[in-house]
């Protein structure tokens, strides 16, 4: 498939999607958000992609938001569906089996700090700004954002984006548990990528396990979040991942996890 809005490819396993409309700090229009819904079902069916990466295009911009000149024509009832389908969207994002990792070279705003919410691992450039600026549209975060945020750094620190509406650098979204870790502009790619790499020779039955049982518990109690792990650890116990991992140690060699999900 050609995307006109997105860049994709696929290198060694490793996926790469480049958020491309540099002109209008990539925001999200409707065309981009279809081009981008279609690359992840094909991501989820392809097994041989064990990591995706997510990127802006340019130097300023991850993504800047949804378009505003969309937004601005919306009645409320287009306001709804915009909303629920972007919801819908990052959440197919967030549900993917494989790893994703953001590298985010510039502006994370609105809907594009959102994207983040829904990444595994979040890098960002000395340059990445992060904010959830839709209260200055006399809007809020549309897709997700008012759920995944408080959950990931704690309600006030979230409230205190969204009803501000102020950006936040990078070495503050590091402090807050926004992102994982910051690099120089230069090096974002290279550190995400080297990421990439030490996840994607990992078994790819026991990173699955691992993701599921992170996401599913995290909004589950504790007793249930422990019943989620200990099902998640049975799955790897039946995996070939497991029979090379536990024999190369017992062999003292390194594991080579061929990543099949057939037995
Ligand atoms: N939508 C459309 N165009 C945009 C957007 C955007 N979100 N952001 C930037 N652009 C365009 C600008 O209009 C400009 O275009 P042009 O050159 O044709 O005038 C171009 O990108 C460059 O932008 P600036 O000249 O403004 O660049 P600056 O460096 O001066 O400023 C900023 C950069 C600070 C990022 C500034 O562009 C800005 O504030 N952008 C808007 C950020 C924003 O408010 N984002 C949130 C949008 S709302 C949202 O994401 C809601 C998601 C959920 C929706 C659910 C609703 C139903």
């Amino acid at each position: 498939m050609d995307y006109t809005n997105i860049i994709f490819t696929v290198e060694d396993g490793i996926a790469t999607i480049v958020f491309n409309r540099p002109k209008a700090l990539n925001a999200l229009n409707d065309e981009l958000m279809m081009e981008f819904s279609g690359v992840l079902d094909a991501i989820s069916c392809d097994e041989n992609i064990r990591v995706l990466i997510l990127t802006g295009a340019g130097e300023k911009s991850f993504v800047a938001g949804a378009d505003i000149t969309e937004l601005a024509k919306f009645n409320s009832l287009e306001g709804k569906i915009f909303s629920k389908n972007g919801q819908s969207i990052i959440g197919k994002l967030q549900e993917l089996a494989i790893p994703v990792i953001a590298a985010v070279n510039g502006f994370a705003l609105g809907g594009g700090n959102e994207v983040v919410l829904a990444c595994d691992i979040v890098y960002a450039s000395e340059k990445a700004m992060f904010g959830l600026p839709e209260i200055n549209l006399g809007l809020i975060p549309g897709f997700g954002g008012t759920q995944r945020l408080p959950r990931l750094i704690g309600t006030n620190m979230a409230k205190e984006m969204i009803f501000t509406g102020k950006m936040i650098p990078a070495s503050e979204a590091l402090t807050i548990g926004l992102v994982n870790k910051v690099f120089a502009p230069d090096a974002l790619m290279e550190e995400a990528l080297k990421t990439a790499k030490l996840i994607a020779s990992k078994g790819k039955v026991s990173l699955r396990a691992a993701k599921q049982a992170i996401n599913k518990g995290i909004n589950a109690d504790l007793v249930t979040g422990f019943c989620i792990e200990a099902d998640a650890f049975a799955l790897c116990m039946s995996s070939k991942d497991k029979n090379e991992g536990t024999s190369a140690f017992l062999e003292k060699r390194k594991a080579v996890f061929k990543g099949t999900l057939k037995d």
